[in-house]
Order: C-alpha cells, then structure tokens, then sequence
C-alpha cells in the first residue's frame, strides 16, 4: 500500500521544475540540426580553417526545401550550423572575411542564416543557431580575452538579427590556438547576453538549459532524468572541452555516458539538483556533413522509427542531423525518408482510442479542479490526475465502451510539477483476468512503449514507485500505421 514516508530529500527532488524556456523547449520534441558550410564542399567533417571561401558556391541552395522536408517529418524547428569549427560563417558577419560575403555564391550577397530564418517563419518552424566556440581560422582564438569579444560580437550579430531563437547550441571542442594558446571561453558572459538578448532561448549542451544525452549515436537511457545533480552542468562543461582535439568520427567519441543520472542512490549523494533534461543528438547518415559516399547509408524508416519511439518517446527531445548536399539541397533520400517518417507519426498518433473512457484512481489529491482520474483522457494540456501527497504507488484503471485494439501507449507526468515516477507498469484486462503488457521505469514530459496488437476494454496503469506524489497528465492509446 502507500508508503506516507518520503524522506524529505525525496520530496525536494520531486519539487525540481522546468523553467518556462525548457518547458516550451521540451515542447517541441522533434526537430532537425543542419550541418552545412565549407565541409559540404571539402567532403570533410572538420574543416582547418584554412579553406578559401572561393569553395563555398552551392548551385541551387533552397532553405525552402529544407523547410519544407523536415516539416513533412513532423519536425517543429531547424539548428543551422552558422559557425562550425572552421570558422567559415554562414551569415555576413561584419568581425570576419572568412564568410559566405566572401564566396561566390549570390556574388557575396547571399545569407544562409537569413535565408533559413525567412523559410522557418513562413512555414511556422522555429530557429536555433549552432555557433562553434572552436575557430580554426580567427586569428585571436587562444588569446583569450581578444578571441571572447570577438565571439560576443558574432553571437550579438546572431541575437539580433534573425528574429527570434528558440535555441543556442554549443558545443564542447576547444584546440589549440595558432598561437599555441589554449582559449579560456568565457561561458558566463555567453550566457548574460543570451538571456538578455534572447530570454526564451535556451542554451544546450554547453550551457545551462538542455543536457547533452552524451552520444551521438542516437542512444537514449532506460531511465532519461530530468532532475540531475547540480555537478552534472560543470562536469559536462569539463568533460566536453576537453573530449575532442582530434577529427574523429562522431561513433568514437561516446564519453559522458553514465547509466544512472537521476536514480535515488544517485541524487542522495548530490551536492545539489537542477532540471536538466535531455537532447539526443544523431544524424540520419555517418557523417554531421553531406558526403556523396555515404549516400546509400541513410538510415532506413525502420531506423528512424525506432531512433524516434527510443528518444522521443524516453523523455529527450530527438535533434536529427540532415545535411544538405552541394547543391544546397536536402539530398533526395534523405527527403524520401523524412516524409515516410512523418506520415508513419501522423497517421500513428492521429487517434487516441482512449479519449472519453471513464478512468478511475485508488489515490487523488481533492481540492483542484484542474485534478481528475478523467483528466488524463481528456486531451487537454492543463488539466491531469495527482495521487495524493506523500503517496508513492497508485493504480489508474481505464475503462472504454468497448474492446479496442491498440500496439502504442504514450504517457506523461505533468512536468510543470516535476519528474516523479519511477517505475510503473501496463495491464489490460483479457478473460482470466490482468495480463502485463509493458513496463517503464521514468516518464517524464513523454513515455512510448510498443508491444504486439491488443485488444481490450480495460487498461491498467500501475505506479509501482514514485516520489512524494506521482501526476500523469495523458495517456494515449494508438494503432499503429506503416
Ligand atoms: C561535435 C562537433 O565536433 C561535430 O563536428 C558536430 O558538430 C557535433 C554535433 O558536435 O562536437
């Protein structure tokens, strides 16, 4: 039965919440990373800084297409690489010749940054900006206080002139300098012009908002914590200046990987907790940039299917690379690939079988009228169920008009209050009586489990361990298409 006893460290923990920037982040779930620039044209992952932009001249370069692809993937927003290590920059910055003013695409007219924001705003995608702290080809790199003013004035030119970014991403790789000096990046006072010139965004993976998951190969944790210890932020900061000085495919690097961040055991010992949700970042090929020989390696739908139910539906927000080719252009495959995925998602989650259902709990908080059992069915983002407080185990029973045949269950907490759950399990009802069907340990913002086609009237959720009070804001039950 209930156990009324949570310690007081277990409360807190439950009491950790999203700040509004991560919650309307976590909100997108889905969305593309552009990997484009003077690798495109060097068939090179990590350029030297010391390419002529002459090279720079895609033929057909239509931020439309881009758009317009990962729309059809279901995908809410774009993160361009307006800076990769290189240095080359995508936009005309006025702190630099080694820029797209320089190249012969458009007659050194063209802005890709701007193209792509213009594409995003038309089609209701939202912007983010990758701006490589490591510059191979700016002269003040490595002296230290000279090379941070210099990138204070790319980012203010970024924050300012591209309307309004949902994120800033950077990312952790700090080389020598030409000089020989190691730079000291000035993150603090990246952040303070961040949040002053673009409150809403929120700056991930080096910096405080969104947690790197710490691989790049699209693997996600049984257990995807958004409440961590506070020393995750500064180690994640350590561990990734100093991972990376060499050109190295992506595959290799898989530091930063601990199974456990957020278990009970682990977040005892912790000298403090943040929210710090996670973001899966991998590409749909090998490569971050487009290389002609790896175009027979994009990922097949199965794949893609399976990235998607992994990350997206294990509490992290799935950032998929498409690298546009030397045209400028998503490559056909590519574009095949994402609108499968799309109408597989689309059509999957199209119907929710359980909406209506009457639902009942052995535990509810009495008092708000936002709290209900039936809440969780009703399809509505506000409202949701909460088990009482100090309660750790609940069972929610959902009873339909009739059998319904299903292969897909999403749920969720209301994350506006904090993670709690952390363990649970699925039971339908079949004539000799509760069968288990599936088993999660954490939920968080979204759970998706799959399991061979169902049918019943009856499905039982059991909240086998949680803390303080668990919430569930939705369930859902899906058939899946494809
Ligand atoms: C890494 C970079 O070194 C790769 O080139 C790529 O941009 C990846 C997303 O981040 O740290």
């Amino acid at each position: 039965m209930d156990i009324r006893e949570s310690a007081d460290w277990i409360k807190q923990a439950a009491q950790v919440r999203p700040s509004p920037r991560q919650l309307a982040w976590q909100r997108m779930e889905f969305y593309s990373f552009v990997h484009f620039g003077m690798n495109t044209f060097t068939d090179r992952e990590w350029g030297l800084g010391t390419e002529d932009p002459a090279i720079f001249n895609p033929t057909q370069l239509d931020a439309r297409q881009w758009v317009s692809a990962f729309k059809a993937a279901g995908m809410r927003g774009v993160i361009l690489t307006a800076k990769h290590h290189d240095g080359f920059c995508l936009w005309p910055s006025q702190y630099t010749d080694h820029s797209v003013k320089h190249s012969p695409w458009k007659n050194g007219q063209g802005d890709v940054v701007g193209e792509l924001a213009t594409a995003c705003r038309e089609a209701g995608l939202k912007l983010g900006l990758y701006l490589s702290p490591w510059d191979r080809h700016e002269p003040t790199y490595g002296d230290s206080p000279r090379y941070n003013a210099f990138f204070l004035n790319q980012l203010t030119e970024l924050l300012t002139q591209y309307g309004e970014l949902f994120c800033l991403w950077f990312d952790g790789a700090c080389g020598e300098g030409p000089n020989g000096k190691r730079q000291v990046y000035d993150w603090e006072a990246y952040y303070r012009l961040i949040r002053e010139l673009q409150p809403n965004a929120v700056i991930s993976v080096m910096g405080p908002d969104v947690r790197w998951c710490g691989n790049e190969a699209g693997k996600v944790r049984d257990s995807e914590w958004s409440v961590v210890p506070t020393e995750m932020f500064d180690q994640g900061r350590i561990a990734g200046e100093s991972q990376q000085t060499d050109e190295g495919r992506f595959a290799e690097r898989l530091e930063m990987w601990t199974p456990d961040l957020g278990s009970r055991e682990r977040i005892r010992q912790a000298g403090g907790l943040i929210w710090y949700p996670a973001e899966t970042n991998t590409s749909i090929r090998p490569g971050w940039f487009y290389h002609s020989s790896e175009d027979e390696r994009v990922r097949s739908l199965e794949n893609l299917e399976d990235l998607y139910f992994s990350a997206v539906g294990g509490n992290s927000n799935l950032l998929l690379n498409l690298p546009p080719d030397w045209r400028g252009l998503v490559y056909e495959t590519d574009a095949a690939r994402l609108e499968e995925l799309g109408n597989f998602i689309s059509s999957t989650f199209r119907t929710n079988l359980a909406v209506g259902a009457k639902v009942s709990a052995n535990s509810m908080q009495s008092g708000n009228p936002l709290i209900a059992a039936e809440h969780i069915v009703d399809g509505k983002d506000e409202t949701y169920w909460a088990a009482e407080a100090g309660v750790e185990q609940a069972e929610l029973v959902i009873e339909m008009d009739e059998p319904r045949a299903f292969d897909v269950i999403r749920l969720q907490e209301l994350i506006e209050e904090g993670q709690r759950i952390e363990l649970c399990a699925i039971d339908i009802q079949t004539a000799s009586g509760w069968e288990e069907i599936g088993r999660a340990t954490t939920i968080g913002y979204q759970r998706l489990l799959r399991f061979p086609l169902v049918s019943t009237r009856r499905v039982r959720l059991r909240i086998l361990r949680a803390r303080y009070s668990p919430t569930i804001k939705a369930v859902g039950l899906y058939k899946s298409h494809g």
